[in-house]
């Protein structure tokens, strides 16, 4: 469905009672113990089902009598609670002096166009993070002792066609974590976030490109009036840029327009189709990129299959291992300088995409510090 059609409908979000936290007794996990572990490795054992029950406990879904304003507005609210610490890690390994990732929550949500409940995002991406294994099966490592930091959200107006700043809140958290070559992780939060990133790493790399994962190329000039709009992000990113490059990797919805600007403007886009992705080359997409790269992950690149919790869904995705094998191949042969997933929008009662979305942003961690983290194994 073309993004010009859905507006008009604004369903609800699932009303259904979430589950009650899971207890699952893993071997030597102790439920009475809410202090975070700290030994030596991570222990992944104590602290979590509590946690969880906890956090669980202060997010009950809203009765089914509800109207989808008071619904939004408790999403608006939660998402600006207190965060849980991506993975749940110990004081150890969040300290922002030493941490080289710094996970920055963007629970923006002002031009959602279909289904609603990215603002919560950031919350179920975190939440479900509580929940993923520290050791890192392909990679055979503890990808987190590279040091993660997870920042207060970040929270935004909704920028207007005559913002002087756009995102200016996000801009200033990430500039100074660019110009200390700290690895800034975006989670979102609707797409239109990403342009405030990419004002800071603009400045600083000349040469920056972007990998947009992606079903939807965003490259209308403005969308409702709003130049601003998750829609638009593409084109806003490419005029961002200094030589702009911009390759997108899963692209299955393009409109009559966004064609034509293409057509005419021969813009530096590169766009890997999605109904091409058997025969993709994860190596040819890569030499499109300039060496500075960054990553936009827009969830709805994948499956819908595996990732219904989106706003606007399309047909034919991408699966997890091929995301993997893009984001691997762009780890190992350019220098990623930082990274957003953005456009989840949590089904209440459906876990799974959370924490999908969980360990995608683990991993995408582990591919980009492989080396820092002296992985000798061969993984790609
Ligand atoms: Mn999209």
């Amino acid at each position: 469905m073309s993004k010009t059609k859905s507006k008009a409908s604004n369903p609800a979000p699932a009303t259904a009672t979430r589950s009650k936290p899971r207890t699952k007794a893993k071997a030597g996990k102790n439920l009475s113990n809410s202090k975070k572990a700290s030994s030596k490795s991570e222990s992944k054992t104590k602290s979590k089902a509590s946690a969880r029950a906890k956090s669980a406990g202060s997010r009950k879904s809203a009765p089914a009598t509800k109207s989808a304003a008071a619904i939004t507005s408790q999403a608006t609210r939660r998402s600006t609670d207190k965060l849980p610490a991506f993975l749940g890690l110990s004081a150890k390994y969040t300290q922002a002096a030493g941490a080289r990732v710094h996970i920055l929550p963007v629970p923006y949500e002002e031009t959602t166009t279909y289904g609603k409940g990215t603002a919560d995002g950031p919350r179920a991406l975190l939440e479900a993070s509580q929940e993923v294994e520290l050791f890192d099966d392909e990679l055979w490592t503890e990808s987190y002792k590279i040091g993660i930091h997870t920042s207060d959200a970040i929270v935004m107006d909704k920028v207007e066609a005559n913002t002087a700043k756009p995102f200016q809140a996000l801009y200033e958290a990430v500039k100074p974590l660019v110009e200390t070559d700290r690895f800034p992780l975006i989670i979102g939060g609707e797409h239109s976030i990403t342009l405030g990133a990419i004002r800071a790493f603009a400045e600083r790399y000349k040469d920056l490109s972007i990998l947009q994962i992606d079903a939807h190329c965003d490259l209308r000039p403005s969308y409702d009036g709003n130049p601003y709009s998750h829609a638009s992000v593409g084109y806003r990113l490419y005029e961002t840029l200094q030589k702009p490059m911009i390759t997108q990797v899963g692209i299955r919805n393009v409109s009559k327009q966004e064609a034509h600007w293409m057509e005419t403007e021969r813009p530096k886009i590169n766009i890997f189709w999605a109904r091409m992705q058997d025969k993709w080359n994860f190596q040819e997409i890569v030499n499109t990129l300039s060496n500075n790269v960054y990553i936009t992950i827009d969830v709805d690149a994948l499956d819908s299959s595996v990732m219904p919790s989106t706003g606007t869904p399309e047909p034919g995705g991408i699966s997890w291992y091929q995301l993997m094998e893009l984001i691997k191949n762009v780890c190992v042969r350019k220098n990623v300088v930082g990274a957003d997933i953005v456009e989840l929008a949590p089904i209440p009662g459906l876990h799974a995409p959370d924490f999908l979305a969980a360990k995608l942003a683990y991993k995408l961690i582990g591919y980009r510090f492989a080396l820092d983290l002296g992985v000798t194994k061969k993984y790609v």
